[in-house]
């Protein structure tokens, strides 16, 4: 019998054990803490799910290989710990690509192992052969192709320490088959790692926080601008104390989203492109915008050129590649964003003089608020979000799909947790809404998960409601369904003249509700407003899977908007911001 199946400690009496690579993958899994694995089988890679037969790690058989990386991905933002997922060769490991890249753009620690086809069998076209390592080469921070079974454990733990240090992403492990179904005599598992000319920085420059608290000091009318890096060196504490000595205001990104309780008088909420007016009219106001744990992306900046004009941008960020990439920076600091933050607290004597700035945007906040219509017997969308965000007090964990949805999910969801609002933000995946609750309800399994969605993208991986079923996940899915591909319907509407070209979805079904029920989910259509709260309170109320369909207004926007290409006050959406727009642009 081999390791894991006796699933026997290494001792000093029994110091090596005869085990099948992808026995010492398993154990190697053990080791690093996981207790689930969301995957897909396959020919190549049933080594490693015949060693899984016998190990305590739980595995989530998913219905597509992109759901197993998403619900990976989901996990782990819900978590803060590293996701895994499995895949077999060629179309298994190209049908994780999707959520590889998803966890690349957002920097989500994943570990993804695929099967490859055996060492001899390798670059001869072989069936179901796919050079996944390079496939995957631009959309993971590192990757690995295994020939000796002898690697196997090191370059196990060497994947998880890749992807949760420095700026987290996605590994990739490629295993070929007959790696890991010969037996070797295995005694130690490495788990201390060396990868050379891999040290990512922690303690920032002599100098650099000492910079940062001077110019913040002298600040009139500063800024902090968090993301997604703030959650991921779990600072979001030492943010709030940060925020509450200083009385600076806070926008977030999207990723950002949650670092601070979105009902603190410091939140304004998102900046960008669908942000709160008064974040964008704070951002282009400001004298210092400090900027954390951001990459800065378009969709938040608009234009670069015109982003934060009057402002000294100080960055900090773990990745020094990220320091003036797309935006000039004066103090630009690299370092683990908890220790940055923890040095500057320390350091700073004298917060600086914020009155009369919190009282300007006291003013825009009352004056430019976030609105929308609310005619007679109409669903309006931001009305759904609210009602969920009201019935939950802010406390779910929320995950999106893309599109409208997604906008008025991070509009109207005030989230007063961390790690509490998923989306995916740099690639913007349709369908990723429903495989990451998947995860996020795994991961996180005594707490309410909604997943709001939109009828375009639930379709992109609707098969992953067989998963909800299956494992009897609690997941609340609130779909927001306009029969549109409603985002990009609203830039037909505003940018091409309402020439709205193939985006109309609402022929051909389906009828979510059959579908849902279809697979055993209990769901219910909503079509009148004063149904909305009543039908959420009974789906929240019970503790099983349950799908609302919401048939909302078909041709709501999201506002505000900035054109893209635009500067963060050229908003579109309320003439009141328009007019300040036109006065201070
Ligand atoms: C995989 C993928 N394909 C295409 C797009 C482009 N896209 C962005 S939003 C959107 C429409 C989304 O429609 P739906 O899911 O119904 O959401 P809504 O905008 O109506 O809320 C599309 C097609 C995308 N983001 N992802």
């Amino acid at each position: 019998m081999t390791l894991a199946a006796r699933n026997l400690p290494l001792t000093e009496e029994q110091p090596s054990f005869q085990a099948s690579g992808a026995e010492i993958v398993i154990r190697a899994l053990e080791e690093e803490g996981v207790d689930t694995v969301f995957g897909y089988p396959g020919g190549a890679v049933l080594p490693l799910y015949d060693a899984l037969y016998f190990s305590k790690v739980r595995h989530i058989l998913v219905r597509h290989e992109q759901g197993a990386a998403h619900a990976a991905d989901g996990y782990a933002r819900a978590t803060g710990k590293v996701g895994v997922c499995f895949a077999t060769s060629g179309p298994g490991a190209t049908n994780l690509v999707t959520g590889l890249a998803n966890a690349y753009m957002d920097s989500i620690p994943l570990v993804a192992f695929t099967g490859q086809v055996s060492l001899e069998l390798l670059g001869r076209d072989s069936f179901q052969e796919a050079d996944t390592t390079g496939i995957t080469m631009p959309i993971t921070k590192h990757n690995f192709l295994v020939k000796r079974p002898e690697d196997l454990a090191v370059t196990v733990h060497k994947a998880f320490y890749l992807a949760r240090t420095g700026r987290p992403g996605p590994v990739l492990i490629d295993l070929p088959k007959d790696v890991t179904a010969r037996v070797i005599t295995y005694s130690n598992s490495c788990r201390e790692v060396d990868i050379p000319g891999y040290h990512p920085r922690v303690t920032p420059e002599a100098g650099a926080v000492a910079r940062v608290v001077e110019a913040l000091s002298r600040a009139r009318r500063p800024v902090i601008y968090a993301g997604g890096g703030v959650l991921s060196a779990e600072a979001t504490a030492e943010l709030l104390v940060l925020v509450e000595r200083t009385g600076v205001p806070v926008v977030t990104s999207l990723m950002g989203k949650g670092v601070i309780p979105e009902d603190h008088p410091l939140a304004l909420g998102m900046l960008g492109m669908h942000g709160t007016a008064y974040a964008n009219l704070a951002v282009s106001e400001c004298d210092l915008l400090l900027a954390l744990g951001t990459r800065f992306s378009d969709r938040s900046t608009g234009r670069f050129e015109t982003f934060a004009p009057h402002a000294k941008v100080v960055h900090v960020d773990i990745d020094a590649a990220e320091i003036g990439k797309n935006v000039r920076v004066d103090i630009g600091v690299v370092g683990d964003l908890k220790s940055v933050l923890e040095a500057l607290l320390s350091d700073l004597e004298k917060a600086p003089e914020v009155q009369a700035w919190q009282r300007q945007i006291a003013h825009w906040r009352e004056a430019y608020p976030l609105r929308y219509e609310c005619p007679e017997g109409v669903i309006k969308p931001q009305f759904v979000v609210e009602q969920i965000c009201e019935l939950t007090r802010g406390e779910a964990v929320i995950t999106t799909d893309v599109g409208q949805n997604q906008m008025w999910a991070a509009q109207y969801y005030r989230c007063r947790r961390p790690r509490s609002f998923l989306s995916s933000g740099g690639l913007g995946t349709m369908g990723f809404g429903l495989p990451a609750a998947i995860g996020a309800q795994i991961g996180r399994p005594g707490e309410t998960v909604i997943d709001i969605a939109g009828d375009g993208s639930l379709q992109m991986t609707v098969q992953e409601l067989a998963t909800v079923a299956q494992y009897q996940l609690p997941i609340k899915i609130c779909l927001l369904n306009n029969g549109y591909l409603g985002m990009v319907r609203q830039w037909q509407e505003l940018f091409y003249e309402h020439r709205y070209s193939q985006v109309d979805i609402s022929q051909g079904g389906p009828d979510y509700v059959k579908l849902a029920e279809a697979y055993g989910i209990t769901a219910r259509r909503v079509t009148r407003p004063e149904e909305v709260r009543p039908a959420l309170e009974a789906a929240l109320s019970e503790p099983k899977p349950y799908l609302l369909d919401f048939v909302v207004d078909r041709e709501e926007n999201v506002f505000p908007m900035v054109p893209p290409g635009g500067s963060l006050d050229q908003m579109l959406g309320g003439k009141s911001v328009e007019a300040h727009a036109k006065r201070t642009g």
